[in-house]
């Protein structure tokens, strides 16, 4: 009897896989089944850890057959691919991405419920892995999730660094750093995949050998081979079949370390040789925007490299793919310098490993690769001591003096009895202690050069690589930074995201330009009072998370004003802290006076080394102290620290932002991208004409956007006719009066030294102009003051922000990519085909 008669009861039926099913019952199910099978848990004594690795895991389980017809579809096409090598990748939390991307966060949320418990919690529990400083690393991730949008064939290449950028902590008003410990709960989004470890070579020396046939080749015996293994992390698009991979490399020993070691007897030594490959991959620099030139820095950047080079060839001879195609198989976008080493490891891999004449490698080495540069400051241009480096890299050493050779004939060749152009543009800085010039390197060996803002890129050409760009014009182009709306719309704000659809639909996720219907509302008081509402919720809740994180009490009235970024002078923090003093002062001096409530948000780490970052910290600190207790201000002004600011942080604070800083000095902020993020959630900017913000104001108006401060021709023709600080402090007397508090002890406790280094800064070269901006700055803070109080002037000004924030969807940046010098096409990938043909 196959069918059951009419008086048996109907047996359940499993249409749905425990593995792939969406439906709630089937989510709860794979749900409890995990927290069984892979937490080894009852329900009633799992932790909230338990929970959300049994969700993470329910979640990988749904995105695998995606991950892995990509794979297959792009394996049986060889399809071209984008491999962006990066030493950092600042992903942020993955569950709520991925259940936005795969369009299940209402399911999950509700099958979570059913069970009893709260998906946002859960959210809470993931430790992100802050693989990343700060913009560089958090584009990286921005472009791995528009890629795998779009269908685009990529590969992100990097470094699994076993701690992160460190955890903040605030001690009496310093910062502290403490160590990220991402792993140590487990990391449920990676696979290993230990098949396909390679080794990387390091140190020794080089020798001239004649070969079988009595050609000589050069051999480059190591004194030292450290095994990569690589940890893959699925990167899935935003409503597509796609999920490419982020492929980070882990450093470990070789095993055949110990057994020579038990051949020699030397156990302790060979232990020890073990810690000292593992430490390759042990910690990220925590610097942003300034070049350490630390020896493990160096062996970082060649560990991933290196690595990541045999991954392609190992790929391209999976596909039958001849090396000489690999500039069709592959382009390498280089985020930065910082895996610019890859150009000489690419050229020993083509030459010594592979046979290829020095011609034929080159030709395939200039076709590859592409450079972003992202700075225009002189200190974090990377730069190699000679000795350092060809003790680490004596081959790439010669290679990269032969590069130079060739290139210097050629610059010869175009500007005859220019030797002083040829001293300027060596690979090799002979100006003292000779160095190798990465960013030049990195010129030479790609055959396009970007900027990453329309006036970064001009001020590349015209200043920082001038000489290149009269070189090879031909090679320079711009490309604008952009945010993914996923992360910093759909998943952070929600609240926006459904009054978005209420009015335009949700077409704008996947593009941005369609917010421009919003337009189409600003006139309308009832949207535009939905718009305050809503502002107004998510404000309540950042007052009620700082209440209960840090005891202070904030208005949930007063304007938000917010900057969030790494503490660096050039980005000015202290000139926000002067306009603080400023408006304290004024209150000081008439405690009636009538001022617009504020609540100034900081938050950011610095360099654990950068002492004047660490002492504005602790300055903010320190005048928060004073401000937030102070009876006169009776709460119109409060400062807060928000301490720890990361991706997951981030996610909570722009949504509530209302007025966005971004005063960094004119030609000094490459691009930002904080500044996208903020005014897509509807603040409105401050801020110079500097990088992207040059492109924001262009989009969004000017009657949108307060624009203070010098330009960059002004900075520079204030610097060349000889700039003094000290005149500007003398002659404004509301300057003076700030630069004056900080330095009298107000702010310290009677100590007038604690800040002396700063006010010494200032006063003495200012190097970053503050002096200069103050007046400015203030002007149009009184201006901001204003307008915030014409109620419906400002809800205007936010709704026409965010709607006219198209341009900067990293969405936009990437097609400009792939169409401008990438030339790669989508490839749609077919879910039903695999899974036919394995069934
Ligand atoms: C970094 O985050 C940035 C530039 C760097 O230059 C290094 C780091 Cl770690 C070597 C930032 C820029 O400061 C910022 O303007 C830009 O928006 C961001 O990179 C992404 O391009």
């Amino acid at each position: 009897q196959i069918l059951p008669n009419s008086s048996e009861p109907l047996k359940e039926v499993r249409v749905e896989d425990d593995r792939t099913g969406l439906s709630i019952e089937t989510l709860k199910r794979a749900f409890a089944d995990n927290l069984f099978y892979i937490q080894g848990k009852f329900p009633e004594i799992a932790s909230r850890n338990d929970f959300y690795m049994a969700l993470a895991y329910t979640v990988r389980d749904r995105l695998l057959r995606r991950w892995l017809n990509t794979a297959e579809t792009y394996t049986r096409n060889a399809s071209r691919t984008v491999a962006y090598m990066s030493a950092e990748f600042l992903m942020g939390p993955q569950l709520g991405n991925n259940l936005i991307n795969l369009g299940i966060y209402d399911q999950v949320n509700q099958a979570m419920k059913e069970l009893g418990l709260d998906l946002e919690e859960l959210l809470e529990e993931e430790e992100e892995p802050g693989l990343g400083n700060g913009g560089l690393g958090r584009l990286a991730a921005c472009y791995l999730d528009s890629l795998a949008t779009l269908e685009i064939p990529s590969l992100g290449y990097g470094i699994r660094y076993e701690f992160g950028i460190f955890e903040q902590d605030i001690k009496d008003g310093w910062q502290v750093e403490i160590t990220d410990k991402w792993l140590s709960a487990g990391n449920p989004w990676e696979l290993p995949r230990p098949e396909w470890s390679v080794e990387v070579k390091l140190g020794g020396h080089t020798e001239m050998r004649a070969d079988e046939h009595g050609h000589f080749k050069v051999y480059w015996l190591p004194d030292k081979i450290v095994k990569g293994i690589p940890y893959d992390t699925p990167i899935l698009g935003y409503k597509t079949n796609t999920a490419n991979t982020l492929r980070l490399w882990k450093a470990e020993a070789v095993e055949s370390f110990d057994f020579y070691a038990f051949d020699s007897g030397d156990y302790l030594g060979a232990v020890h040789q073990k810690t000292v490959s593992e430490n390759i991959s042990k910690v990220l620099y925590p610097n942003d925007n300034s070049a350490q030139g630390k020896e493990l820095r160096l062996a970082q950047q060649i560990f991933f490299v290196s690595c990541s080079l045999k991954d392609m060839t190992r790929i391209m001879a999976g596909q039958n793919v001849p090396l000489e195609q690999f500039a069709d198989k592959f382009v390498i976008q280089l985020n930065d310098t910082h895996p610019s080493v890859a150009i000489p490891e690419l050229m020993r891999l083509l030459i010594d490993e592979h046979n290829m004449t020095w011609d034929q490698a080159w030709g395939i080495t200039k076709k590859t690769f592409a450079y972003t540069n992202h700075t225009l400051l002189p200190e974090a241009l990377e730069r190699w001591p000679i000795s350092l480096f060809g003790r680490m890299l004596p081959r790439h050493l010669e290679i990269i003096y032969e590069i130079n050779n060739r290139f210097l004939d050629e610059v010869r060749m175009k500007f005859p009895d220019d030797v002083d152009r040829l001293r300027r543009m060596s690979l090799i800085d002979e100006s003292g202690e000779r160095y190798v010039r990465m960013a030049f390197l990195a010129c030479v060996g790609s055959y396009s050069i970007n900027g990453v803002a329309a006036l970064h890129t001009e001020l590349l050409q015209k200043d920082v690589l001038h000489d290149f760009y009269e070189m090879y014009p031909e090679k320079f182009n711009n490309k604008t930074n952009g945010i993914t709306p996923r992360r910093f719309m759909v998943l952070s704000n929600p609240r926006l995201c459904k009054l978005l659809h209420s009015k335009i639909g949700d077409e704008w996720v996947k593009n941005l330009y369609e917010l421009r219907k919003l337009e189409g509302f600003v006139d309308d008081p009832e949207f535009r009072h939905q718009w305050r509402q809503m502002k107004q919720e998510i404000k309540q809740d950042v007052v009620d998370y700082i209440k209960s994180t840090t005891g202070i009490n904030v208005n949930v009235n007063s304007m938000f004003d917010i900057q969030a970024k790494r503490f660096h002078e050039y980005k000015r923090q202290h000139l926000n802290v002067l306009h603080i003093i400023t408006l304290y002062n004024r209150i000081k001096a008439n405690p009636n006076i009538e001022i617009t409530p504020r609540t100034f948000l900081f938050g950011g780490k610095a360099a654990p080394g950068y002492y004047m970052a660490k002492l504005i910290i602790k300055l903010i600190n320190s005048v928060g102290d004073i401000v937030n207790r102070d009876p006169d201000v009776r709460d119109r002004l409060k400062v807060v620290f928000l301490k720890d600011f990361s991706v997951k942080f981030a996610q909570k604070i722009y949504p509530a932002a209302e007025l966005s800083e971004q005063i960094s000095t004119a030609g000094k902020e490459a691009s930002g991208t904080g500044n996208m993020k903020f005014a897509l959630n509807g603040a409105i900017t401050i801020g110079t004409l500097d990088g992207a913000n040059v492109e924001i104001l262009e989009e969004v108006g000017a009657e949108n956007f307060f624009l203070c401060g010098l330009t960059t021709e002004e900075v520079y023709a204030l610097k060349a006719k000889g700039y003094k600080p000290w005149e500007y402090y003398k002659k404004d007397p509301e300057l003076k009066l700030a630069i004056d508090r900080i330095a009298s002890g107000f702010f310290s406790h009677g100590d007038p030294n604690l800040f002396k280094p700063l006010v010494d800064h200032l006063l003495g070269n200012d190097q970053y102009m503050l002096m200069a901006d103050y007046r400015s700055y203030i002007d149009t803070q009184d201006e901001v003051s204003q307008a915030y109080r014409d109620i419906d002037r400002w809800t205007r000004m936010s709704i026409l922000n965010v709607a006219r924030m198209g341009k900067f969807s990293s969405d936009r940046s990437i097609r400009d990519y792939c169409e401008d010098f990438w030339k790669i096409q989508p490839v749609k990938i077919d879910l039903k085909q695999y899974v036919e043909a394995t069934a």
